[in-house]
């Protein structure tokens, strides 16, 4: 087919807007760069000044849901950085390494609006930790109706664990510490150095692996990173004393050695243990520590070297550290670093669906030596990534209808899971929205007249579609 120049040229410009950097003119600049394989990954900060980031959850509205300390939640805009606060919870107690830790929203967000956060609170002058359900009110912008599904667990100021994930049964995991008592954690009638499993109303599933209790699996010391892979597997970081942090693959029921065993089961007496308890060893470990938290996947094509591995933040050893996973998953196949002392003490990660990766800096939590702007979300991303890619362009048709449209149009994809962008002739993102069906209206109320373009991100790559719009 024959395109005139001019068509040629607008069509170069607008693939070049939707995708890139040239199109993004306020795009946060670059602190620095380092290469994954032949991928130049590019770091900027998005929202500074904040305090001991404890967590990051990519929104179902596309926002980053993060977790301060001393206790408060916000939503932060991933385009702006701006930072709206929704609540700061009065009965956080904020020492040492407790307060306001883990979160994770329900899965059904927009039936049901729920976050859940482990915090650790003061009663009677004792200081303990409890799961709790807030209610979000998008309308209002708050978090309220606070409900304890898991209250009264052992604390103290350290090893409070609290990495929290909700499983694709609508059940909750959350790891917690040993509570600088650590032979708890062989103790299958205490809650400590263990990861639970709860169905969301708290109480115990009904298949959990001893009948009538949240031990999920025991044996641990002090987890706080935890991710599934789409496949069911599951992983979990873990601090070591001073020796044998660990990277753990979780199996329902299985001892995972703590305190008889540090790291692998590799002197008389733990092998002797391990073999009578049936111990998990680590799928690796690491001596020296690095104090390993934040824990998720990457599979995303932004950045093709970093496909197929776990991603771990580490607070003491200052870096990010890439795991490729071996084909079932049964092995850690490298440990290749980034990051490495460049932005301090690093404590949680979240993936967008864009494969951007934001890391919390943890340089406020009385460890480390904060930077002017500390604490504050970086942004890990390939700049040169082009969505609108042709190579995989015909592997997510879909279909836009009415075109021309009034109003609104209609979205519909092959398979569940998209994130839908709107721009316009000059590039500038207009809309954006994620789809996690395989059905959407596009809601083009306020648009001008004229031509837009319509880009439909999946994992399979990026189709785009031009949409009139009347
Ligand atoms: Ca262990
Ligand atoms: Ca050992």
């Amino acid at each position: 087919m024959y395109l005139s120049m001019k068509k040629l040229l607008l069509f170069v410009l607008l693939a070049e807007a939707l995708a890139g950097p040239a199109a993004r003119a306020q795009e946060a600049p670059a602190l620095t760069t380092f290469q994954v394989g032949t991928t130049t990954v590019t770091v900027s900060a998005l929202a500074p000044n904040l305090a001991t980031l404890w967590e990051l959850v990519w929104g179902p509205d596309d926002f980053i849901w993060a977790t301060e300390r001393a206790g408060r939640i916000s939503r932060v805009n991933p385009a702006t950085g701006a930072v709206v606060p929704l609540l700061t919870i009065a009965d956080v107690t904020q020492n040492n390494e407790s307060g306001l830790l883990g979160m994770v929203l329900h899965p059904d967000f927009a039936a049901k609006p729920y976050v859940y956060v482990v915090y650790n609170y003061t009663d009677q002058g004792v200081l303990k930790e409890k799961l709790v359900r807030f209610t979000y009110a998008a309308s209002a912008g708050t978090l309220g109706a606070p409900l304890v599904l898991l209250g009264g667990i052992v604390a103290t100021t350290n090893h409070s664990g609290s990495r929290l994930l909700i499983l694709p049964d609508r059940t909750l995991l959350m790891t917690t510490g040993d509570a600088l008592q650590a032979s708890e954690a062989q103790n299958r009638a205490s809650l400590n150095g263990k990861i639970l499993r709860l169905n969301l109303d708290g109480t115990v599933p009904a298949d959990n692996p001893t009948p009538g209790s949240y031990v999920y699996t025991f044996g641990h010391r002090n987890p706080q990173g935890l991710v599934q892979l789409a496949d069911g597997r599951l992983y979990a970081s873990e601090h070591g004393p001073s020796n044998d942090d660990e990277v753990n693959k979780i199996e329902a029921g299985r001892n995972y050695g703590w305190p008889t065993v540090e790291g692998l089961c590799n002197l008389p007496a733990e092998a002797t243990f391990c073999t009578a308890n049936n111990v998990r060893e680590p799928l690796t470990t690491w001596t020296p520590t690095i104090a390993p938290a934040g824990l998720k996947y990457y599979d995303h094509p932004a950045i093709p070297g970093w496909r197929g591995s776990l991603l771990l933040v580490a607070l003491g050893g200052k870096r990010l550290v890439q795991l490729p996973l071996d084909a079932p998953g049964t092995a850690i196949t490298a440990r290749n670093e980034f990051l490495l002392n460049a932005f301090g003490r690093l404590r949680s990660i979240c993936v967008s669906p864009q494969g951007r990766v934001y890391v919390g800096t943890s340089n406020r939590d009385g460890r480390g030596a904060p930077a002017a702007t500390d604490d504050r979300i970086l942004v890990l991303e390939n700049r040169a990534y082009m969505p609108t890619a042709t190579r995989n362009a015909a592997a997510v048709g879909f279909e836009l209808f009415p075109n021309p449209a009034r109003q609104q149009a209609s979205l519909r994809l092959p398979s569940p899971g998209a994130h839908v962008t709107i721009c316009d002739l000059l590039g500038r993102r207009l809309r954006e929205q994620a789809v996690p069906g395989t059905t959407a209206v596009l809601d083009l109320v306020g648009l001008p007249a004229g031509r837009y373009l319509v880009a439909v991100a999946t994992a399979l790559g990026t189709a785009t579609r031009p949409l009139s719009v009347e």
